[in-house]
């Protein structure tokens, strides 16, 4: 056998392993939030999946934020349908400014944006965040390799809560259309049912 050939086998067998690999599917994905961010650290609609992480600093341009009203609710769009691995989200403490991390959290997803699974719950305590300080956690949510177009997580507000980025991982390969529904801006956020 020629050894171009072996190197041509090579080359293909690592493309294949590199489309197949674990992907950020929400990159540069549109999302709502149920209120807004905050007009002091304000967002275009884009922070949240520009694929750019803030610094550890409440006042980071790449920080949007949110103050009190008890929770906030956003939904990805993922536009088509793929399967699903995990989601992050990543918040920042940040204990001069009373910014602290969210201690309830309930991840939903839907194809179509009517009928919605609650895929994960996760509860914390104030024992488990430290309030002195400035740092961030990336909080990882188990989605069970479900089929979703649209990516909804709830979290709890404490004073302020600051985020600059969530990803939703997930296989490219496994994309497919998706069934009809509502598109994202038609989507009503009472209608998911979380776990808190
Ligand atoms: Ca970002």
């Amino acid at each position: 056998m020629k050894k171009s050939f072996w190197i041509v086998l090579a080359v293909c067998l690592f493309s294949v392993a590199i489309l197949a690999a674990p992907t950020n599917l929400a990159l540069k994905k549109e999302y709502i939030f149920n209120i807004d961010a905050h007009t002091n650290y304000p967002d275009e609609g884009t922070k949240l999946t520009d694929g750019i992480y803030a610094n550890v600093a409440y006042n980071d341009p790449n920080m949007l934020a949110h103050l009190r009203e008890d929770f906030r609710i956003v939904i990805i769009d993922l536009k088509d349908v793929y399967k699903i691995d995990k989601v992050y989200a990543n918040f920042l403490n940040s204990g001069g400014v009373g910014c602290y991390m969210p201690l309830l959290f309930s991840l939903a997803v839907s194809q179509d944006g009517k009928r919605w699974k609650i895929l994960d719950y996760q509860e914390y305590t104030e024992d488990d965040f430290p309030k002195v300080g400035d740092y961030v956690n990336k909080f990882e949510f188990k989605t069970k390799g479900e089929k979703a177009r649209y990516v909804a997580l709830k979290f709890s507000t404490e004073i302020w809560v600051f985020m600059d980025e969530m990803e939703v991982i997930g296989d490219p390969d496994t994309k497919e259309p998706a069934p009809k529904g509502y598109s994202l801006g038609d989507i009503d956020f009472e209608e998911i049912d979380f776990d808190f």
